[in-house]
């Protein structure tokens, strides 16, 4: 009998990168996790091992079926995402899934129904809103500081994907759907947006762009931010296979949105030297407010008659609810991890006080099928070279 073995607790499905970031923001979150569940036996086997927790599942059938697991995390590769909340939510469980939600806004639209029928939490894991500083401009701007908001710009850069040797199961549709920048990091800007500013986008227009139409993958499995495949030596090349991409790269989006701001978007995984790097900057009648993931504790608040300021993270100066994220006092860094910890925690909380279906405080099944709405859009406006509109 292994510690927890008869514990009620949650399940992480999927074990490569970010399902051992759940793992561990679960336990810091104050959650038992109970087992995970890879893509074969062996990746089970070896990632319960190495997370230290006490169940290795064996197949989805044998997480649906155990009693002792109330909630469950889809981590895996995006193609899986409807199949396995489907019958998640049929199953009764509470389901928190990475994003984007699904392949496709039918999809999606599909689970925002399921879920909405089934009595469960269901969540996505648009992290970004729980950066403090991310919260106090959204603060700051519901409380009219910032005036009327009348445009902002921003991008997602990385450069995991810099090289044609660099490979991932996102870069085909087939694996990942048919947008791969912007449905993958994309969707965390324009999510993030929408809530700081409390204004939805309307139209889109986007352009974008395959900067390699050919890939070159390692025979095995890829791990996303892998970037170890060896090609410097002629029979590491000899083992790469030639992978036609048709998945964008890098991209530019036009926004108009509800309340009459409009805005750009760009985005790329092919920035050298960007690892992961989220920004915004919004400006409004009254001040502006800019900020970037690369210095998460900071947020500068632009004026035109003073000074402008950059107020460093400290709950002391924050207002309730950023301060309600902060775990640490002025001078103590949060970051990316902490993240995940606070989405966790209004997620269970919810699960807990059962205000997860009146009062969800947490990026919601309708948050994520409205981002893959807006990825439909911008997919169909670059190949029509024209703005898509959006609805409700
Ligand atoms: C890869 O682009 C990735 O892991 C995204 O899938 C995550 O959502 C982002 O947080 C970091 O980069």
């Amino acid at each position: 009998m292994l510690p927890g073995e008869l514990e009620r607790g949650v399940c992480v499905i999927g074990t490569g990168f970010i399902g051992p970031v759940h793992v561990e923001a679960l336990r810091r979150a104050g959650l038992f996790v109970r087992g995970v569940l890879g893509s074969s036996a062996a990746r089970s086997n070896a990632a319960a091992a190495q997370l230290r927790v006490p169940m290795a599942y064996q197949s989805l059938e044998e997480v649906l079926a155990d009693p002792l697991v109330f909630a469950v995390h889809v981590t895996t590769p995006n193609r899986h995402h409807f199949s396995a909340v489907e019958q998640l939510l049929a199953a009764g469980k509470h389901v928190m899934c990475e994003k984007p939600l699904a392949m496709n806004s039918t999809e999606t639209a599909k689970l925002v129904e399921l879920a909405t029928k089934a009595d469960v939490a269901a969540g996505v894991a648009y992290n970004v809103r729980y950066y403090p500083l991310c919260v106090e401009a959204k603060t700051r701007i519901a409380n009219g500081e910032l005036g009327l908001i009348a445009h902002l710009h921003g991008s997602y850069v990385q450069d995991w994907l810099l090289k044609p040797t660099d490979f991932n199961w996102r870069v085909t549709a087939e694996e990942g759907g048919p947008l791969r920048a912007v449905a993958d990091i994309g969707t965390h800007w324009l999510d993030l947006v929408q809530y700081i500013t409390g204004q939805k986008v309307e139209a889109v227009q986007g352009m974008l762009k395959t900067i390699h139409p050919v890939r070159r993958r390692p025979a095995g499995p890829v791990e996303t931010f892998s970037g170890k495949i060896a090609t410097k030596t002629s029979e590491a090349n000899s083992a790469l296979i030639d992978v036609a991409v048709d998945t964008e790269d890098c991209g530019s989006v036009m926004l108009k949105f509800s309340g009459g701001a409009i805005g750009s978007l760009w985005v790329s995984q092919a920035t050298a030297g960007r690892k992961n790097c989220i920004r915004f900057e919004i400006g409004g009648t009254g001040g502006a407010v800019a900020w970037n993931s690369e210095t998460p504790n900071e947020l500068w608040l632009g004026a035109r008659d003073k000074a402008n300021e950059v107020l460093l993270k400290d709950p002391a100066l924050l207002s309730s609810r950023a301060s309600s994220l902060c775990s640490y006092p002025g001078g103590h860094n949060e970051g990316y991890p902490d993240t995940f910890k606070q989405l966790f925690a209004d997620f269970y909380g919810a699960i807990r006080n059962g205000t997860y279906k009146t009062a969800p405080a947490f990026p919601t099944f309708a948050d994520g099928h409205w981002e893959l709405k807006i990825c439909d859009a911008i997919l169909k406006s670059h190949q029509r070279q024209g703005w898509e509109t959006i609805s409700s």
